[in-house]
């Protein structure tokens, strides 16, 4: 076998065992500290927004996905590298090792909430890298080896590669897993006093084909988060802080939280991300606790304008506190659709505020609300460019037909959902062709906080048409022409679809 084959193999199978070993000791000591998430959380955390939303847009919500795969592809290229370079100089192999470790433990450390031994995954994983390398290096099976010196060498880096391959993953896999799910199966929601539960009409949803349902199932409900696996946090170890520029600081425990009075309301979240006619928005029934009530408790002081929500994982949002405190329905949600939130979305505490997009309100793996102002404190999105104020803006969709489809000449419905959060919507129209706007028939809900469905039929005549829908909100306005892009404070324009009548 070549020196470079061999070296190459040496350096993947050091640093596969190095990344190996860390992550089954990251398994002890918590996902935080395992070198591969913080490194790839310090890459989402530095990335430019414009370069995220470009992966948001490339790669949805597999945009994390591909980051893990992209950055294993760079680190397996490295590794080939430093392992041909330590067949010419041993002491260039454990160099690399050491500057991966470096990086691999200021990442760990600089993480929010890094435990003092964040280092230690990253230090065991690269001695272990070392050791192997070591090893490696002096049962050389070089230029020089015997047939069966070769075989015996290709076959141990294998093994060696495919050892720590499936102990890292199957690690990661049952680490994340572990706890949380049996805890989340345990629980038992507190009922809902029945004048407090929000009635859906039962005419709500048209139920056709095609139409996003009124209610959005958990399983389909759009994710957005900049974590690169779901934050792991038991109902035992949650608590809530509420504190800042607060008159009484309060903590809450899991138990209190489900002693308190709690509410259920229909809300449909949105993405500031989301592109006009695009699907990051969804609709769930949520249970919990109203914020109003909480902050009444702690008395927030004068000039505290802002609450900011903070995750387990260190992600902030924003929110004026005087929306929290007008009588809408902001809640901090422990159920979503009758059941426990689902880990990728937030459990076991998140917050939820009606007519506001999701980067200036809806914490998932919400531990804490500090009272501050927007004077003092920039939080997570807005660091990065996008608008501190994020109201929903009044916008409608066309469901079906599908954009691009081929529908048959006769009547045929058409179909979507219009938006304006705690608004309300109060008008749908549809245009075909340039002819005149036409009034749909907007589907009964039960509050004005989430989205509506719509409906219009139509006797398609055979050709080429186009279809523009455009909504108009209980304050009177109509959703605009003007298109924006997402950045800095939400989409706007008008869905319009394709299609070709036979
Ligand atoms: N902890 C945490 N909460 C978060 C985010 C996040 O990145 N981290 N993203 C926010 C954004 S941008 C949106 S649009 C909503 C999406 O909530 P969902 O994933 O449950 O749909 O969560 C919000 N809450
Ligand atoms: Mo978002």
């Amino acid at each position: 076998m070549q020196t470079r084959k061999f070296g190459a193999l040496a350096g993947l199978a050091a640093a596969g065992v190095a990344l190996g070993v860390a992550e089954a000791v990251a398994i002890l000591t918590g996902a935080s500290t395992s070198p591969l998430l913080s490194v790839g959380g310090v890459v989402i955390d530095s990335v430019p927004a414009s370069v995220k939303d470009f992966a948001v847009d490339v790669f949805y919500t597999y945009d994390k996905l591909a980051l893990s795969i992209g950055t294993l592809v760079v680190l397996a290229a490295i590794a080939a590298g430093i392992g041909v370079l330590a067949t010419r100089r041993r002491i260039w192999g454990y160099t690399g090792i050491a500057l991966f470790g470096v990086v691999g433990i200021a990442a760990a450390l600089s993480r929010h909430n890094a435990p003092w031994y964040a280092f230690v995954p990253t230090l065991l994983g690269a001695a272990a890298g070392a050791g192997v390398l070591h090893w490696l290096l002096t049962h050389e099976a070089g230029d020089n080896a015997t047939p069966e010196e070769r075989r015996w060498f290709l076959r141990a880096a294998g093994y060696t590669i495919l050892g720590a391959a499936v102990v890292g993953f199957a690690g990661r896999w049952w680490s994340t897993r572990r706890n949380v799910e049996a805890d989340r199966a345990a629980i038992d929601l507190p009922s809902v006093p029945p004048n407090t539960v929000a009635p859906l009409p039962p005419e709500a949803d048209a139920n056709l084909p095609d139409l996003a349902p009124f209610v959005t199932p958990n399983k389909d409900f759009y994710q957005i988060d900049t974590s690169l696996v779901v934050p792991q946090l038991t109902t035992e170890d949650w608590k809530l802080r509420i504190f800042g520029r607060v008159e009484k600081e309060i903590t809450i425990s899991w138990a209190e939280l489900l002693k308190r009075p709690m509410i259920e309301r229909y809300v449909t979240l949105a993405c500031v991300s989301n592109e006009v006619g695009g699907g990051l928005i969804s609709n769930a029934k949520w249970q919990g606790v109203r914020v109003d009530d909480l902050l009444a408790e702690a008395r927030p002081k004068a000039g505290a304008d802002q609450v900011v929500s903070r995750s387990i994982d260190g992600f902030t949002a924003g929110t004026p506190t005087a929306v929290l405190r007008d009588g809408r329905d902001a809640m901090l949600a422990i159920a979503m659709n009758g059941e426990p939130l689902p880990v990728e979305h937030g459990f076991p505490v998140r917050m939820v505020v009606p007519g506001l997009y999701g980067y200036v309100s809806a914490t998932k793996w919400l531990v804490e609300l500090e009272l501050t102002s927007f004077a003092d404190f920039d939080a997570y999105w807005i660091k990065r460019g996008w608008s501190a104020q994020g109201p929903i803006k009044t916008e409608s969709r066309i469901d079906t037909p599908r954009d691009g489809s081929n529908p048959r000449a006769g009547e045929i419905m058409i179909a979507g959902v219009a938006w304006a959060q705690h608004r309300g919507v109060s008008k749908v129209e549809i245009r075909i062709d340039d002819g005149a706007w036409q009034t749909a028939t907007l589907l009964p809900v039960p509050s004005i906080d989430t989205w509506r469905q719509w409906t219009l039929k139509w006797a398609a005549t055979p050709g080429r048409h186009r279809i523009t829908v455009r909504a108009t909100d209980n304050g009177g306005q109509t959703q605009t022409d003007a298109v924006a892009p997402p950045d800095p404070d939400g989409a706007t324009g008008r869905h319009s679809i394709n299609i070709d009548v036979k």
